[in-house]
C-alpha cells in the first residue's frame, strides 16, 4: 500500500505501485494493450480502451500525484501536450498570463498555435508584482510559474503569485519541470496544478519524452481527464514503465545533481573567461534567499555567460567533450545548451535580449558523472575561449 506519511526518498520507491494481483510481480507490468476484453454490454473491470484508461499509466500518475502532495496526476505524450491540456481549458477570448522568461516551446504554444483559437496570452516580468497585478485582465483564468525559470534561474515568489492570483480569482500553474518535488512542492504553497516535463529530471534518463499535470482539484482534474482522452495526447505503456522505474532514484539523483552543480558553479565563478553565473546555490544569486524559503534544494542547472559574444560560445561549444551539446534537460549525463540558437530559438530576438538571453549565455544540466571530470571538461573548453 502506498503510505501518504511516508518520506520523500520511501515515496519515490514505493509510491502509486502495488504488486501485480495476478502474479505478484513486484514491478508494475508494462500493459502493452490498445483494449480489454468486456465480460459482457457495460461490464468491464475498469478499463475500457488505452486512450482513457490504462494500468501502467494508472499506476505512473498515481505515483506522480502522491510525489507532488497531489490527489490526481494525469500523464501526456510531452511536455508541450501537458501543457496544451491546460490551455485547453479556455475559451476563446479568455486570457493566459505567463512569466516572461520560460521555455521557448510554451512561448510558441500560446502565441503561433493557440493565438489563432481565439486565446489570449501575455508573457510579463513577474519579479515586480505589482506591474505584474496591472497585467491581470477581467477573462485571465490562469498564470503561469516558471521557478526558476528557463534558461535564466530567475526564482518567482510562489506563494506571493498565489496570494494575488487568488484575490482575483485567478488560478496558478507552477511548471517544475526544473526542481521536481524533491526540492519544491508548488501545491504545498497554494498553487492551483503542477505541470511537468517528464523527459527531464523524472524520467532522468534523457530516453523519454513526456508531460503531466498534477492537482488536488477535484473539478479541475475531471475537466482535465476529459481533455486527456479527448483529444488523444497519451503516453505509451512502455514510457510509463520507463518512468515509473525512474521515479524510484529521483531523491538520490536529485541530490548528486545538486552536489555537482555547486561544485561546477564555484568552478565558473572563479573564471576569468566568464561574465556572471546564475546558479540559486549562490549567494551572488539575486533571488538566493527567496529560493531558500520556498524550496529544500537549488537543483542541477547552472547558466552562465561567456565574455565575447557568438564566437565565445561557438568555441565553447565545439570544445566540450563530456558535456554534449544537446537540447533537454535532466538526464543523468551532462548536457550544455545555447539557448538563443537551440531552446529558446522560437522566442524573438528582441524578447530574448530584454530577458538577458544573449549569444553567449550558456545554460548546463549538470549530470551525475564525478565533478573533477565534469570539471576538467570545463576548464578545457574555458581555456580554448580565453586562448
Ligand atoms: O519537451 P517536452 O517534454 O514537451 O517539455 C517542454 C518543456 C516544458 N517546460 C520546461 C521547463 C522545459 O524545459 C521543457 C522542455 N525543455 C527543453 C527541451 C529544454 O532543453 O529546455
Amino acid at each position: 500500500m502506498t503510505n501518504h506519511h511516508a518520506h520523500f526518498n520511501t515515496s519515490c520507491v514505493h509510491a502509486g505501485v502495488e504488486p501485480e494481483p495476478v502474479t505478484g510481480a513486484i514491478m508494475t507490468p508494462i500493459f502493452q494493450t490498445s483494449t480489454y476484453v468486456q465480460a459482457e454490454l457495460g461490464l468491464n473491470k475498469g478499463y475500457e480502451y488505452s486512450r482513457t484508461d490504462n494500468p501502467t499509466r494508472s499506476a505512473l500518475q498515481s505515483a506522480l500525484a502522491a510525489l507532488e502532495g497531489g490527489k490526481f496526476g494525469l500523464c501526456f505524450s510531452s511536455g508541450m501536450a501537458a501543457t496544451d491540456a491546460l490551455v485547453s481549458t479556455l475559451k476563446a477570448g479568455e486570457h493566459f498570463l505567463s512569466c516572461d522568461d520560460v521555455y521557448g516551446g510554451t512561448y510558441r504554444l500560446l502565441k503561433k498555435v493557440r493565438k489563432r483559437q481565439g486565446i489570449l496570452s501575455d508573457f510579463v516580468d513577474f519579479s515586480n508584482l505589482a506591474e505584474m497585478e496591472k497585467r491581470i485582465l477581467p477573462q485571465t483564468r490562469w498564470i503561469w510559474i516558471e521557478s526558476p525559470t528557463n534558461p535564466l534561474l530567475q526564482v518567482i515568489d510562489i506563494r506571493a503569485v498565489v496570494e494575488l492570483a487568488h484575490r482575483h480569482h485567478v488560478r496558478v500553474a507552477v511548471d517544475n519541470t526544473f526542481m521536481t518535488p524533491y526540492f519544491q512542492k508548488p501545491l504545498e504553497l497554494g498553487a492551483d496544478l503542477v505541470m511537468h516535463s517528464a523527459t527531464k529530471f523524472l524520467n532522468g534518463h534523457s530516453d523519454v519524452v513526456m508531460g503531466c499535470l498534477i492537482t488536488s482539484d477535484q473539478a479541475l482534474y475531471e475537466q482535465l481527464k476529459f481533455i486527456q482522452n479527448a483529444v488523444g495526447g497519451v503516453p505509451g505503456p512502455f514510457d510509463c514503465f520507463l518512468v515509473l522505474r525512474g521515479l524510484k532514484t529521483l531523491a538520490v539523483r536529485m541530490q548528486r545533481h545538486q552536489e555537482n552543480a555547486f561544485d561546477v558553479a564555484h568552478f565558473l565563478s572563479g573564471r576569468k573567461e566568464v561574465n556572471w553565473v546564475r546558479y540559486p546555490g549562490l549567494k551572488s544569486h539575486p533571488q538566493h534567499d527567496l529560493h531558500k524559503r520556498q524550496t529544500t534544494g537549488f537543483g542541477g542547472m547552472v547558466s552562465f555567460e561567456l565574455k565575447g559574444g557568438l564566437e565565445s560560445a561557438r568555441t565553447f561549444a565545439k570544445s566540450v567533450k563530456l558535456f554534449a551539446l544537446a537540447e533537454s534537460l535532466g538526464g543523468v549525463e551532462s548536457l550544455c545548451d545555447h539557448p538563443a540558437i537551440m531552446t529558446h530559438a522560437s522566442v524573438p530576438k528582441e524578447q530574448r535580449e530584454k530577458l538577458g538571453i544573449s549569444d553567449s549565455l550558456i545554460r548546463l544540466s549538470v549530470g551525475i558523472e564525478s565533478a573533477e571530470d565534469l570539471i576538467a571538461d570545463l576548464d578545457h573548453a574555458l581555456s580554448a575561449v580565453g586562448a
